[in-house]
């Protein structure tokens, strides 16, 4: 099944339309998943075995990348933050969609140096650079919270998906990192990912509603893919949830179908979300909405880091 690349407003083609047909269908992808460095200068962070294993099952999981005390004081920088009144009604802070817990900051290395630090750490920056293929951006920064006993769940989701049709993200050359904070195990609802599954692209079905992030950074309704898509990918390639103590990293493609569980166990997990996007992907308009969605979720200049 092949979508065909519809042209939208301007001269920006779609290459991946989504919310737009009454079916949901699967696609194989239209981009490279790594892209060679055109100036066979930058560091090379990553041994060609990584490489090979992030273009084939569109992930790696780093442990120990960064050390447990690094983790400790930007756990603790993140329980400062979340105690902050200013924090918590500013609006790049996002609640649960039932109860008053805080569920995620977005564009925290703006909200904080110490995660302005970590967002430009050379270990996370140059394996993105290599992997890109040139300079990279931070698209997006966020922290996620799981508290014990009751951190929320993230459906199945590309992120892709949303950033293409909500953001405007044309090609799929952005990757995300996932720090872990706290150490992740099998139960306290740690990130799941669909190895292969950053080959195909889910066409969704739905028209996303204008402000839809007010709801869907809480509970995604719409850019969900279906059951028998996600039924597919699971056949092709299974399921993995990389485990890890705290400072462990998992590295992942921007269309890599990944989820999450709640927290039912006593163990806290909290994660910093940290995306990179190339230079020479920055934002159009967005492909399936009016507007765009705010900059602290999606960062609009593509500004190379230093
Ligand atoms: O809407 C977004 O941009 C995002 N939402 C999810 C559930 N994952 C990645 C990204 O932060
Ligand atoms: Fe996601």
């Amino acid at each position: 099944m092949t979508a065909a690349a519809a042209p939208l407003t301007g001269q920006q083609v779609d290459h991946y339309p989504s919310r737009i047909n009454p079916e949901p269908s699967v696609a194989r992808r239209h981009d490279p998943v790594t892209y060679a460095d055109p100036t066979g200068t930058l560091p090379r962070p990553l041994d060609a075995e990584a490489v090979g294993h992030f273009d084939r099952a569109g992930y790696l999981a780093i442990a120990g990348l960064f050390r447990e005390d690094e983790a400790r004081a930007h756990l603790d920088e993140l329980a400062r933050l979340a105690a902050r009144d200013d924090v918590r009604t500013d609006a790049r802070t996002i609640l649960e969609a039932d109860d008053q817990e805080i569920r995620s900051v977005f564009e925290v290395h703006a909200v904080s140096e110490r995660f302005d630090s970590l967002l430009r750490d050379p270990r996370l920056v140059d394996a993105a650079r290599q992997l890109l293929g040139g300079e990279v951006y931070i698209h997006q920064s966020r922290v996620n919270l799981k508290p014990a006993l009751r951190g929320k769940d993230f459906f199945w989701h590309s992120d892709f998906e949303t950033w293409h049709v909500e953001d405007g993200m044309p090609r799929m050359r952005a990757l995300s990192f996932s720090i872990a904070l706290t150490e992740n195990n099998e139960f306290n609802g740690p990130l799941m990912v669909i190895p292969g599954s950053h080959h195909w692209y889910v066409a969704c079905v739905g028209k996303t509603p204008e402000r839809h992030y007010e709801q869907s950074l809480r509970r995604q309704e719409y850019g969900v893919p279906d059951r028998e898509s996600l039924r597919e990918l699971v056949e092709r390639g299974g399921i993995d949830a990389p485990k890890g103590p705290a400072g462990s990293v998992v590295l992942f493609d921007c269309n890599m179908m990944h989820a999450s569980g709640v927290n039912l166990s006593p163990y806290p997990r909290s994660n910093v979300f940290a995306v990179y996007n190339s230079v020479e992907n920055a934002l159009v308009a967005p492909f399936g909405v009016e507007d765009p969605r705010p900059s602290y979720i999606a960062a609009r200049e593509p500004v190379p880091i230093a």
